[in-house]
This record gives structure tokens, sequence and C-alpha cells, in this order.
């Protein structure tokens, strides 16, 4: 289903429509965000060169490390007075990238999640289990006004609180659930365990993301929960949920909300623009934000864009394809937006722990398990023992307290951080693998 009329523009209609509102964006970053004015003069551009969208070429590129050198406000076009919400995403190392709202910002994007919804066929008759998290995600406050703005009944649980979801799925009889794909899962073991038989739920769809999923748990999760899923794709930066989704008719990639978004592939190497059909970086330049509009953001998402055409939803936006990978080291376990670098900067304030680490990612059962590999320093080994194992290597004495408090308080000062929760384990010095190149910090195991 079709949320607004504006879903339905394409072809030199919905151009035009771009090119004003990318012409009006330039010129208000220009004039009201130094960082823009510097980069576009570095690149030799003025507002006034962008004559037809191909000129968006000419722009330059918005980086992560952009909105860290500038934060927290310094991207924003409009005085605080304005700002009436600030959601806040994970940074490359510990401050977190700050994304500004203003009042037209929250309805624009309540619309473009309400369109979300209708487009998964959820109208305002349905209940909506909102099971991501609220606070600064943000997937919660997102799928929440939109939900609303449909003149749906939102159940704002949030994340987490899996034996309470289970129990509000049967006694409120919520038809739609939003949550991570690995939640989904995650509720449907819980719930079997409690000996729920989800085919008996009123449950009709989920509309889930925030992280990479495959066709392969789609259906397996279509088939355990009896329902339709819906790939839901977004970040705070650009909006924050609500960037691009599927249609229930279709389930074949995402459609860009193009009348508030430029999309764009790129070379994430060269830089260099690919014309559609090919895999590359997705870029997004943002044309109706008020507060924190970004010009070809780099979202280092890996993904095709198709070329538009009308789908059976009755809708031409152009779909994005799911997101395979990143073009950057950042991981998502649990929801929760993880640099290695950030980990690395808590490993280095703690003197009893050498800078050698490695991060192991599982999927266990549903969910993702961070585990911390960490040395101990000289110092540190010698002062709590070793001891020698069966195959004759050494091992700290891992029941000593001092090896027990200093896990706690590396486990505990990555959560307040980070926000995720981990496992460590303390290895003896000089025990994990040295690199002659690139270090290797990262050990995947997880198959999607
Ligand atoms: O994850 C916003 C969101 C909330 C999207 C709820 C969908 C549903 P961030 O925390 O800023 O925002 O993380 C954004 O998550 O760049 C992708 O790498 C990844 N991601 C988001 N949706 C999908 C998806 C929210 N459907 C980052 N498939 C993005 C794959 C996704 N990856």
């Amino acid at each position: 289903m079709i949320f607004d009329e504006n879903e339905l523009l394409s072809g030199e209609k919905l151009k035009k429509l771009q090119l004003e509102r990318l012409q009006k964006t330039v010129k208000n970053v220009y004039e009201n965000v130094a960082f823009y004015k510097n980069a576009f003069e570095k690149k030799g551009v003025k507002p006034d060169d962008i004559k037809s969208l191909e000129d968006i070429t000419k722009l330059p590129f918005t980086t992560k490390q952009d909105l860290r050198d500038n934060y927290p406000y310094g991207m924003f076009t409009v005085p605080m007075e304005k700002i009436v919400r600030i959601h806040a995403s994970s940074g490359t190392t510990g401050k977190p990238t700050v994304c500004g709202y203003t009042q037209n910002d929250i309805e624009t994007w309540s619309i473009l999640m309400a369109r979300v919804f209708a487009a998964a066929g959820v109208t305002k008759n349905d209940i909506v289990q909102n099971a991501y998290g609220y606070g600064l995600f943000t997937g919660g406050l997102g799928a929440h006004y939109g939900a609303e703005k449909l003149g749906a009944a939102v159940v704002p649980i949030s994340g987490g609180n899996t034996k309470k979801q289970i129990q509000l799925l049967g006694d409120f009889g919520s038809t739609c659930l939003t949550c991570t794909p690995s939640f989904a899962l995650y509720l449907y073991d819980a719930g079997k365990e409690l000996g729920v038989d989800f085919s008996k739920l009123p449950l009709k769809v989920a509309i889930l993301g925030a992280e990479p999923w495959s066709e392969g748990m789609r259906k397996e999760i279509e088939e355990k929960l009896s329902i339709d899923a819906i790939n839901l794709y977004g970040l705070s930066e650009i909006i924050g949920p609500g960037v691009s989704f599927e249609c229930i008719e279709e389930k074949s990639g995402m459609h860009i909300n193009e009348d508030h978004f430029i999309a764009e592939i790129i070379d994430p190497a060269t830089g260099e623009q690919l014309p559609y059909g090919s895999k590359g970086e997705l870029v997004i330049t943002t044309i109706t934000k008020e507060a924190f509009p970004l010009i070809r953001y780099r979202t280092k998402d890996i993904t095709v864009l198709s070329e538009p055409a009308k789908c059976s939803c009755g809708r031409s936006f152009a779909k994005m394809a799911r997101v395979t990978g990143r073009s950057d080291d950042m991981l998502i376990i649990r929801g929760v937006n993880v640099f290695p670098s950030q980990v690395e900067d808590v490993i280095t304030k703690f003197s009893s722990l050498s800078g050698h680490y490695q991060l192991v990612i599982k999927r266990e059962g549903r969910l993702d398990t961070l585990t911390i590999e960490v040395e101990a320093t000289d110092e540190f080994a010698r002062s709590v023992g070793s001891v020698v194992m069966s195959d004759g290597t050494e091992a700290l004495a891992v029941t000593h307290e001092k090896v027990e408090a200093l896990k706690h308080n590396l486990k505990k000062d990555i959560k307040d951080l980070i926000g995720v929760t981990t496992e460590v384990k303390l290895f003896m010095p000089k025990t994990l693998p040295r690199f002659e190149g690139k270090a290797k910090r990262v050990i995947d195991k997880r198959v999607i």
C-alpha cells in the first residue's frame, strides 16, 4: 500500500523535484556550515554550479570522520532553538556521531516510516510491537513515530525483555513486529521453549533491519513465525530507519525514498560514480532535511542500485539490494555498531594489558557474541603467576582475583563506552598471533 501521493512520483517529475530540493540543500549547507563552505571551495564548486542532477558528482563527499571533526553540533544548519531531538550512533572511536532534527525533520521522518509500514501491508487496524531499542539509537523512536503516523497502535516495548515480548505477542495480539532479524529468530526460539505455537499467534508481518541478513534468514523467519518478513534499511546520519524499504508485493530490493534522498553507487577505492547495476558503496545526499543535511554521505554499505522501474506496489522509486558488506571495518553486534578501533581505545587505557588483541565474533544460537582476546603484560603475568596446561602451554592463573578484576573492569568499560556486552579472555604475553603487515584484529565466524 501507498501512504502518500509523493510515493508515486517518477520520471521527469521526480527529477525536477529532486533537482529543486538538491539546489536548496546545497545552498543551505554552503551558507550555514563552515565545513561545507571549505569543502566546496577546495573542490572549486559553488552552489550555482549545480544545474542538473548529474552535477552532483561535482560536490564533495562527507565521511563519518568529517562528522567527528565537527563534533558535536558543527554540522547543524540551524540554531539550537530549532532542534527538537538529538540521536547518536557509534563513531569510529570514543565519540558518537550526533544527529539533530527540527520539528519538520521529525515530521518528514514519521512520514517516511509510515510509508514503510504501509508498504508492509500494515494499517491503522494493526498493533505494532516495537522491539527496536528506544534511546539514542534511531530504531525505536523512528518506528514508533511512523506507526503512530499511520494510525496503528504502538506497543513501545523496546529491545530485550524476551519473556514479556512473547507474552505480549499473545495477550496484546500484536500483528506487526519490528526488531532486528536476529532478535526475531531469538524470540521464536525462546517462545518455542515456553510452548508457544507461532502459527496460532495473530502476528502477520515483521519489519526487520539495522543489521545484515540474508534470503536464507528471511525464509527461516517466515516459515518459523508464519509471517512475512520485510527488509528495512537506514542509518542515523541520514535520518534513521526509513531510507529504503521493501514492499510486501515483491520483497525484492528496497525502494529508496527518492523524493527525500538521492542515492549513488561509487567505487569505494576511487570515489567514481558507477552506473545502475554495479556493486559498490552507497552514497546518499539528503534533500529535505533541515537541521542536519548531508551531501554525498559515504555510508560504507556495499550494495547495488537497480534502475527505477514500475513495481507492482505502484512505486517507481529505485531499489537497492540487500547490504552485503561494508567498505570499512564496522561490525554490527546484536544491533550495536562497533568499530574495532573503539575497543582498542578502551584496551590501551589498561596498563596491565598489552596492545595485542583480537575480536572473535560468533553467532551462538541466534545471537551474536563478541569475545575480546587480549594479552596481559609481562609484569601483570608475573604478578599473578601461570599454570602449565595439559598440552604443555602456559596460561595465566585465571582464578587469581587480579585476573578476575581485570576482566571485569575491561568488560564494564566496554559496555559503558560502546554499549555492547562482551566476553574477555586474557592471554599470556606473546601468545596471540603477530602480523607483519596489516594486523587481522577481527575473526568473524558468523554465518548469516
Ligand atoms: O541501524 C537504523 C535502523 C534502525 C535501520 C532500524 C533499520 C531498522 P545505525 O545504528 O546508524 O542506524 O546503523 C546503520 O546499520 O549503515 C548498515 O550498515 C546497517 N543496516 C541498517 N539496516 C540494515 C539492513 C540503524 N536492512 C547501519 N540490512 C547501516 C543490512 C543494515 N544492514
